[in-house]
């Protein structure tokens, strides 16, 4: 009997699970019957744009967390895939920070040339999944939402893939039942347009902080006070936009901040991140973590150390993205090939140990960046995934983290050079500022017309 692979979730992750298993067919290994579940109608995860907000059309809780006018916040250089260049999927330089239907379309290209589509079933979502002892297979109840039906398969390995940047972790904060303007998460933040005129206030101080920070004040807002529990971020923000310390509580439309001042605000933004969140899962299969760059209890960052026949992707906090999520894919594969042998569970839990102090040792971005290297590479090592500069791959970060210092607002002007092709990036025709079409169309125009290899 072939073995069975199921794959929960068509995003970057569960994509480059097909790919990877595809790539070692087409080097003329065998590979296992594999069924990917996705509970939208299209693939590509969070890229996948949507405008809908809260159940979608089959009352099913809505993935998307992505926005319009959404520019890719690292250069598109330290994400590029091994296997699949910028310059064979476009043909020609573009800029270093795409707006996410740019990247949308890469991601479809690499795995449109390899026919993966189907192999997914779409409008079917993962309800529950059960490990058998007996069988040592995995029952998984799904559900086909298009057709109001439900029914099980049986798999001999389950990979997780379905995201951690969706289901929302949202604070309370006293008063803030009676605030009279408009509260929600990042989650369902869909563009800054409605923010024109308006005094907003974010809680938060990371990425969709900074980012939803940055547009607001780039679509019209009055102004944009970021709030920070841990650590401000630190920027120097432009005129109109400031950080504050942690919101203590609301008297009306008034934030009153823990040092002592007190603001007037139209709407509130909670940019405070996510949950790791596995409804369909039970308990004792469930990775229980807090976003961070190495969670307990998954070997390699991939395998769960109680049940390794379970496989988690893209679990982690993430600098690196698609190549991470191939590298973790390929590893996974081999596994399930039989190629590469796993050491068993007490060697595995040391191994995580490892990991974990020297995660623990992370000081500042620079070193998070070096661990995430570090571990990236280990991975990739490990396959015939097509080897990656690292090293200038890192470089990269780093100049990324100076070059937003520097100016938080003409960053995404800066380009880069790939490390896979050393093609340089090419200048943007409209300065990210003042651009305020985020279309595919809009964003390729004014280019020469080269054929799509
Ligand atoms: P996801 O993209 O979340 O995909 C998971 C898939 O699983 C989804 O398609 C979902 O529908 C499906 N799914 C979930 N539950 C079920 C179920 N029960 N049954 C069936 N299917 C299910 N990364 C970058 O590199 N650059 C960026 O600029 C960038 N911007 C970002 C902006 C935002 C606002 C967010 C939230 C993240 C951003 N990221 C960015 C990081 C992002 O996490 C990764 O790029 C990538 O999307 C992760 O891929 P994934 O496949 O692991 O998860
Ligand atoms: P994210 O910023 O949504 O990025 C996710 C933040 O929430 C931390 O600052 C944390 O503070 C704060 N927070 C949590 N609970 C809080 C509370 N009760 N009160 C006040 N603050 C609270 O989430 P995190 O996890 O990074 O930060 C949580 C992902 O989305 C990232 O991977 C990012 O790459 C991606 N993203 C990308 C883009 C673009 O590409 C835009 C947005 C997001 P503390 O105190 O814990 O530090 C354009």
């Amino acid at each position: 009997m072939k073995l069975r692979v199921g794959i929960i979730g068509a995003g970057p992750s569960g994509l480059a699970q097909l790919r990877a298993f595809k790539s070692a067919e087409m080097k003329g290994e065998t590979i296992p019957e594999i069924v990917c579940f996705e509970k939208q109608a299209d693939w590509g995860g969070l890229w996948n744009y949507t405008w809908r907000t809260g159940v979608g059309k089959y009352g099913e809780p809505i993935h998307g967390s992505m926005y319009r006018y959404l520019w890719s916040n690292g250069p598109k250089e330290c994400l590029e895939f091994a296997d699949y260049t910028f310059d064979e999927h476009f043909g020609r330089p573009i800029s270093s920070y795409p707006p996410r239907p740019v990247l949308f379309d890469y991601i479809q290209g690499r795995v449109d040339k390899c026919n993966v589509r189907d192999y997914i079933r779409f409008n079917t979502t993962a309800r529950w999944v059960e490990y058998k002892e007996d069988t040592k297979q995995f029952s998984v109840v799904l559900e086909d939402l298009a057709h109001n039906k439900t029914y099980t398969e049986e798999f001999d390995y389950l990979i997780v893939a379905s995201g951690h940047f969706s289901t929302p972790n949202m604070p309370y904060f006293e008063g803030i039942e009676e605030f009279p303007g408009l509260i929600m998460h990042a989650h369902d933040f869909r563009g800054a347009d409605i923010f024109r005129d308006k005094d907003v206030l974010l809680i938060g101080s990371s990425y969709s902080a900074e980012d939803i920070g940055v547009q607001s004040f780039k679509h019209g807002a009055r102004s944009v006070t970021l709030s920070y529990r841990s650590n401000p971020i630190g920027m120097d923000w432009p005129e109109g936009m400031k950080e504050v310390p942690l919101l203590t509580h609301f008297e009306g439309d008034i934030a009153h901040f823990s040092d002592g001042t007190q603001e007037r605000y139209d709407a509130v933004v909670m940019c405070t991140g996510y949950q790791h969140k596995f409804p369909y899962l039970p308990d004792e299969l469930r990775l229980k973590t807090r976003n961070c760059l190495y969670p307990d209890k998954i070997y390699k960052g991939v395998f769960f150390n109680d049940l390794p026949q379970l496989i988690y992707l893209g679990m982690q906090d993430q600098y690196y993205t698609f190549n991470m999520f191939d590298v973790q894919a390929w590893y996974a594969r081999d596994v399930i090939q039989g190629k590469i042998q796993l050491p068993g569970k007490e060697e595995r839990q040391k191994d995580i140990n490892l990991w974990l102090n020297k995660a623990a040792a992370n000081k500042n971005h620079d070193d998070e960046i070096d661990f995430q290297t570090a571990y990236v590479r280990e991975l990739m090592n490990m396959t015939d995934y097509p080897e990656i500069d690292l090293d200038k791959v890192a470089a990269l970060f780093k100049q990324w983290l100076l070059d937003k210092e520097e100016d938080i607002l003409r960053y995404r002007d800066k380009t880069y050079t790939s490390v896979m092709t050393g093609t340089e990036a090419a200048r943007h025709h409209t300065r990210w500022l003042d651009e305020m079409d985020d279309s595919f169309e809009r964003y390729m125009q004014e280019a020469p017309v080269m054929e799509r290899v």
